[in-house]
């Protein structure tokens, strides 16, 4: 199986992750998402990343989809707990998890593809405060090992990418006011060495 990522994408990070817990093995093939020559685009209209290739199967994103499919593939609860309240939750951690990455690859976005003069001070603030309120709700009660086959799930695997990312692209500013959630990371860090293995 082929994923198409870029080094960098948290959102790529989460699939690598799933992949290694899951025992699924995957053939990675970078994608540059800024190229409009690069098949990612032909993989999947909406130009993003990651997309898993599955031999002789249609493209599969987004990220909780290829999740859900690597699950799946390895006889299911080994990343998601069984259907039910569990399970729900996990969602609804991935969900808060994926949000806050997607409000802070924007802020990147902006500072990258946008003159500065065109940038706009309340929309990268708009974005700014879904980060803080989500590490806000995270530092209170971050994610607990789940009852899955792995003592991981997709909740967990999605916060790791997104503090990771912060850390990776806002130099770890976090950290100071979230040392609960630092403790938290730390921890998966030594539960799940994938998160460690794919760092870019
Ligand atoms: N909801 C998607 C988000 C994926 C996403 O935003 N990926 C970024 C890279 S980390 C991307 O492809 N950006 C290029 C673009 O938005 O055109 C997922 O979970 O897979």
């Amino acid at each position: 199986m082929i994923l198409r990522s870029s080094k960098p994408s948290p959102f790529g990070r989460k699939v690598k992750i799933g992949a290694v817990l899951c025992g699924v093995h995957l053939d990675i093939e970078w994608a540059d998402t800024t190229n409009p020559a690069d098949s990612v685009r032909q993989q999947n209209p909406l130009g993003k990343i990651p997309v898993l290739l599955p031999e002789g199967g249609a493209p599969i994103y987004d990220s909780p989809v290829i999740l859900e499919y690597l699950d799946g593939q390895a006889g299911g609860g080994v990343i998601l707990p069984a259907p039910g309240a569990a399970r729900i939750a996990a969602l609804v951690g991935q969900a808060l998890a994926d949000g806050l990455m997607d409000a802070a690859l924007l802020q990147v976005y902006e500072a990258r593809f946008r003159a500065e003069e065109l940038r706009s001070p309340a929309w990268i603030d708009n974005q700014a405060g879904k980060v803080a309120r989500a590490l806000k709700v995270l530092e209170a009660s971050p994610p607990a090992p789940a009852a899955t086959a792995s003592g991981t799930d997709v909740a967990e695997i999605a916060t790791a990418c997104a503090l990771g990312y912060l850390d990776l692209r806002f130099h770890g500013s976090w950290r100071a006011d979230h040392p609960a959630l630092v403790d938290w990371l730390d921890a998966f860090a030594a539960r799940v060495p994938a998160f460690e293995a794919t760092r870019a």
